[in-house]
């Protein structure tokens, strides 16, 4: 019944709502148990997140399209700017901001930051604050965080409609926050039809699989200098059709040729274990083997450089 095109059940609620926070908040987590899927990839570097991930929450009285945003930060290149005006676009859209606040960090200037450009806002939407990682402090330091969230909220002068602690890898009061953004939407009917858990295209999925895999264990800048991009992704020819087989062709993009050696490590060996953990996370999403051929490539500077910025679609 909740088919738009038949209509909606009386009572039924729907619209969008985001998630904001600085950098390694834990938004992407959070945006991954909430619609109970992943569509984020995530990792304990800053900034892992690149573009405007929308995930879609069905209930039997409700449809919540949630999107999940890059960490608004003070940028110090072009993909920075661009990234955060990616943010901002996002607010003028939605009925719910989930502000995300980490309960293991105190509230500090990048986030009074954010809490003003909201309060500045010529329309408010429903404001909630999330307190995320619930599950790696103490139930003093909770209570305290939760305080600190209070006292921001006299400070900035906003008014939060709930403030939320909750943990997405424990998965305490995950269903609380649905509840909660759930409760604060308008009537109406639903957006997405039944079983679609996100309108990311199958190749930026893959694309961003491999980038997690390429994010993990390396450090400094080189996080920021990876970009992925799919050259091509077609299904075997010739092959029986109980076994398929889907070729992947993808490079990892880096900024600097001393940069290349690294990504690619001793006689190949890193660039093989990325594409191995990559292949096996893309076997799982896709449900079926694949051949991933995974070349590594240098653009110059593109996170400055306005032309190179495009053409990876920033
Ligand atoms: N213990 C614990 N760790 C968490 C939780 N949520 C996120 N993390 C960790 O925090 C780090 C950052 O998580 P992300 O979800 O990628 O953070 P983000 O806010 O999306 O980061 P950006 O995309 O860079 O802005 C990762 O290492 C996560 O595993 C949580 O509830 N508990
Ligand atoms: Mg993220």
């Amino acid at each position: 019944m909740t088919d738009p095109h038949i209509g909606a059940p009386e009572g039924f609620r729907s619209g969008f709502a985001c998630f904001v926070g600085r950098p390694n908040a834990g938004k992407s987590t959070l945006a991954n148990a909430v619609v109970g899927s992943k569509i984020a990839i995530t990792s304990s570097k800053p900034q892992t997140t690149r573009h405007v991930i929308r995930g879609i929450v069905h209930r039997p009285d409700a449809q919540l399209v949630l999107i999940d945003t890059p960490g608004l930060h003070k940028p110090r290149t072009l993909l920075g700017e661009r990234l955060n005006g990616l943010v901002y676009e996002t607010w003028s859209e939605v009925d719910v901001i989930g502000v995300c606040l980490p309960a293991n960090q105190h509230i500090g200037p990048g986030d009074e930051f954010l809490l003003a450009e909201i309060a500045k806002l010529p329309r408010r939407p429903h404001l909630v604050a999330i307190v995320t990682k619930s599950d790696t402090v103490s139930g003093e330091r909770l209570r305290r965080a939760l305080v600190e969230v209070t006292e921001a909220e006299e400070k900035l002068d906003l008014r939060f409609d709930a403030i939320i602690p909750c943990s997405a890898v424990s998965g305490e009061q995950v269903d609380e926050v649905i509840g909660v953004i759930v409760r604060l939407l308008p009537e109406g009917p639903a957006y997405y039809p039944a079983g679609e858990i996100t309108d990311e295209p199958t190749e930026t999925l893959v694309a961003e699989l491999i980038r997690e895999a390429a994010l993990e264990g390396v450090r400094d800048e080189l996080p920021h200098s990876i970009a992925v991009t799919i050259e091509e992704m077609r299904l075997r020819e010739g092959r029986p059709e109980d076994r398929p087989l889907l070729d992947v062709f993808a490079s990892m993009v880096v900024e600097r040729d001393s940069q290349k050696g690294i990504v690619i490590g001793h006689k190949g060996e890193r660039l093989r274990e990325v594409g191995s953990a990559a292949r096996q996370q893309i076997a799982r999403l896709l449900g079926t083997p694949v051949h991933l051929d995974l070349r590594v490539k240098v653009m110059k500077d593109w996170q400055r450089d306005p032309k190179q910025l495009n053409r990876l679609g920033f």
